[in-house]
């Protein structure tokens, strides 16, 4: 499909929402998307391999396997990933004689994405219209020549997408520190950067603290702003199992979203079981940015109906006193404003959580990417710690990770705000002194590009220019840049936004065999609860051409550190000596070569999940006082919030379907609450142009599709990455420094009134 499609020529089918996630339609779902992309042989080899044992880890997500796995252990949404990995190599020299930069630019993220896998290491010279080939030897040694001429090392930034492996991850960051700076933002930074900050600073560390045996044991579930029908199918699987052992589920959301209504289980049908099960228990439509209201209420009532842990509180915790004090006067006229949600409602739900002897609560974005996206999150541990819920069998804490390994790749050093133990740890393993100074995260990288602070854009992996804010903004500065390289597996629109020279370097994907000195290799990744575990690919590679992440790593840190001390290459032909590099440089890796070979991988050492100890300066954990953000809109404000599809990965666009919302054949729609559509004067599909506003700056995208949907008034939805450009690149969560995808005050126009009125 061609991006240039007029918009009112695309036929929109509204349907009703789903109430039912998973079965048979995602079966035939996954197999449909399998089969045209890989055909029937690769579809059941490869399909079979996902999340096994000895196979590859699923791409898809960071959800954790169950120790007992069944041969179908992955979803529809993972087998979308994983056969969207296994396309043919079509994209190669003459795909890109046929199209230059510019061809390519109008064409979608969907079109772009089903060219198939990138074939060969390709080069963009000064003022050239087309990528022409270029051999590994000449692109890496065009990289360490520009990187050996860079005035300062800080002028160059490095970024990292969360697919990598923990080997290429560690190589990356040693390589980088080495040359000099800490510029190594990633995906986290957009992500659970705030979840990592509000963890840290009150229970000591920035992960969870559960593990998927704990949700067996668990009275409540919470499901705060996170969609897992969508984007952790397999946590639904978990979330039933809870269930049927009988606990509550409670699903915080403005949208009703279809995965916590009804899931039956697709493996169920292999034993003609055709029942399916009821998950939330209880929906709370809560306003966007709306939850610190409604976390603040449930606090106080666990205060005001004595139900506090008060042994864990005095024996654990510091600030109870203060936080409890902070509660006193609270608004309830406010609370229910600003969260939507009435206070008898309120009041039941802590009914349920004060009579509950183990909690879980699960976040995703709907929490992190907002401005007060730390604080708000810090209201979740406050509800713990009032409870004692945390660091025992069925409690705790657990922040959903999206990308399969980001969890990992910050464990071995992806991160641009290294703390001096880490640095002083890794620079006792690598033998070799590392930089201090704190350097660029996602924002600051676009800002310095912008500043013409940076020369040099590094990515391994990922799609810098849809998946950041303020999307021209952000493509004008890349375009600035001296070199942009790119580590890539398929074509995005990052390729086409070009610095004074660009490279394509393509790489074996996850489900890729990857042989090195004739000898197969494995990699290893973390999942979302902490475990480390084997990955390896099996099938084919795309291309011979193809290069292992921490093969093109490893080569480039070789040629650019001639005098370093360690043994690129040798790393490179028996990965074994990266992980012996690991043991010696970070914290919990002990003996990693062999307990990573045990079949369900180990733990890494978590303290308040292990012997609810808290690795904070004092040794406790902290109640926190979070003010009350101001979600107050003027009369014409909307606040808009960017949610993925069920037809996408990211940026990597599978479809134009969005099944379980019932909306399909586009994704240039503004879902709308009805009353306000109304008020407007707007029928459905009218098209309208959106006007993002941010201390008097102004962003405009121009035709949109409005429909009707059940969202709480003066709240929209549109899909990411579509609606980037409508991000702020400067409205970010305190602390944190996360963009606030989730919070975007916009105004709403029919089309062409504001080009009319300009
Ligand atoms: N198939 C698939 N799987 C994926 C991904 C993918 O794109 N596709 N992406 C991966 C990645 S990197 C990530 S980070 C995760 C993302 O997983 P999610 O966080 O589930 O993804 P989003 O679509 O951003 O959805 C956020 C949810 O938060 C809700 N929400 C928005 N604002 C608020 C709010 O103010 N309060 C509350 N309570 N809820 C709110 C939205 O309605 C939506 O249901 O998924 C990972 N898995
Ligand atoms: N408005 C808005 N913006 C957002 C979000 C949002 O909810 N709303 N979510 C944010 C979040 S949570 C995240 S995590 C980021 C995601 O940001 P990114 O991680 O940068 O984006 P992806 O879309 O996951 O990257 C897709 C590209 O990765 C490459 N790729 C895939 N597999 C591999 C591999 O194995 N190796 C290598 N080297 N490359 C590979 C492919 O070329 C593909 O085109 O976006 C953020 N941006
Ligand atoms: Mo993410």
């Amino acid at each position: 499909m061609k991006g240039k499609t007029p918009l009112e020529d695309i036929p929109l089918k509204i349907g009703k929402p789903k109430t039912t996630a998973a079965g048979i339609p995602a079966v035939i779902s996954s197999v449909k998307h399998s089969l045209k992309k890989m055909g029937i042989k690769n579809t059941i080899k490869t399909l079979t391999m996902v999340n096994q044992k000895d196979g590859f880890d699923c791409p898809g997500c960071a959800w954790p396997d169950p120790e007992h796995r069944s041969s179908f252990e992955f979803c529809e949404n993972g087998a979308k990933a994983v056969a969207d990995e296994a396309m043919q190599a079509n994209v190669d020299e003459h795909f890109f004689e046929k199209y230059s930069i510019k061809q390519l630019s109008q064409n979608s993220d969907y079109w772009l994405n089903s060219q198939g896998r990138i074939k060969q290491p390709m080069y963009l010279g000064p003022g050239q219209t087309n990528y022409t080939p270029i051999s590994w030897e000449k692109s890496l040694k065009l990289i360490s020549n520009k990187l050996n001429a860079i005035a300062n090392p800080n002028r160059a930034v490095f970024y990292t997408s969360g697919r990598t492996s923990n080997e290429a991850a560690f190589l990356y960051q040693a390589f980088v520190r080495m040359f000099g700076t800490n510029n190594l933002p990633d995906c986290s930074n957009m992500c659970h950067e705030s979840s990592g900050k509000a963890l840290v600073s009150t229970i000591g560390i920035g992960k969870g603290t559960v593990t998927l045996q704990d949700f067996n044991h668990a009275d409540t579930i919470l499901v705060i702003g996170q969609n897992p029908g969508t984007n952790h199918p397999r946590m639904l699987t978990a979330l039933r199992d809870a269930k049927l052992k009988g606990a509550t589920i409670i699903h915080i959301n403005p949208l009703p979203e279809t995965g916590l209504v009804r899931f039956k289980h697709p493996q169920d049908y292999m034993t003609l079981n055709l029942s399916s099960t009821g998950l939330a228990d209880m929906h709370l439509q809560v306003k966007i940015g709306g939850d610190a209201a409604l976390l603040r209420a449930l606090n106080k009532l666990t205060i005001d109906t004595n139900s506090v842990d008060e042994n864990f509180i005095a024996q654990k915790t510091k600030s109870y006193k203060d936080f409890a004090e902070s509660l006193e006067d609270i608004d309830w006229d406010r609370i229910e404003t600003d969260s939507g949600i009435a206070k008898a409602k309120i009041t039941k739900l802590s009914e349920i959580i004060t009579k509950s002897k183990s909690i879980i609560s699960c976040w995703a974005m709907g929490l992190t990417q907002h401005r007060n996206g730390v604080h708000v999150i810090q209201e979740v541990v406050n509800l713990h710690l009032l409870g004692g819920h945390i660091g025992r069998i069925g409690a705790g804490l657990c922040p959903v990770r999206g990308h399969s390994n980001v969890q990992g790749n910050r464990t071995v050093g992806i991160w641009e705000a290294p703390s001096d133990s880490f640095i002083d740890q890794m620079e006792i393993g690598l033998k070799n002194s590392m930089p201090r100074k704190h350097g660029y995260d996602v924002v600051h990288s676009i800002q310095a590009m912008e500043n013409s602070e940076v020369d040099f854009l590094f990515c391994l992996g990922g799609n810098f220019i849809s998946a950041t804010p303020d999307t021209p903004r952000t493509a004008n500065a890349v375009s600035h840049l001296d070199m942009v390289v790119h580590v890539s597996t398929k074509l995005n629109r990052s390729h086409l936004v070009n610095g004074n020279e660009s490279l394509i370097l393509p790489c074996l994907g996850r489900t890729e065999s990857d042989v090195q000195a004739g000898v197969e290799q494995f990699v290893t990744v973390e999942n979302s609860m902490g475990i480390v575990h084997k990955s390896q690919g099996k099938l084919k590679p795309a291309s011979k051409m193809l290069r292992s992440e921490p093969w093109i790593v490893a080569n480039l840190a070789h040629l650019t550190l001639q005098d370093s001390n360690i043994d690129w290459l040798g790393c490179v032909q028996n990965y074994d000596k990266v992980r012996d590099l690991i043991s010696e440089s970070i914290n919990g890796f002990d003996d990693f070569n062999s307990r990573v070979r045990q079949p369900n991988g180990f733990y890494l050492p978590n303290s308040p999940k292990d012997n609810c100890e808290f690795d904070t300066n004092d040794g406790f954990a902290h109640f926190s006082i979070n003010p009350l953000p101001d979600v107050s809109l003027n009369d014409d404000e909307f606040v808009m919030m960017t949610i993925r599809s069920h037809d996408q990965y990211n940026t990597t666009i599978y479809g134009l379907n969005d099944r379980y919302r019932g909306i399909k054949g586009n994704r240039r729609i503004l879902m709308m609450n009805p009353h306000d559509m109304l008020e407007l004067d707007l029928k459905t599909r009218d098209l309208i142009d959106i006007t993002s506003h941010f201390n008097g700056t102004k962003r405009i995208s121009g035709k949109w599709m409005v429909i009707p949907y059940n969202i709480p008034k003066r709240n929209v939805a549109a899909y990411f990455p579509e609606a980037n450009e409508l991000v702020p690149l400067e409205s970010t969560a305190d602390i944190s420094n996360t963009p606030t995808s989730k919070w975007i005050i916009c105004t709403i126009s029919e089309s062409n009134s504001i080009a009319e009125e300009e």
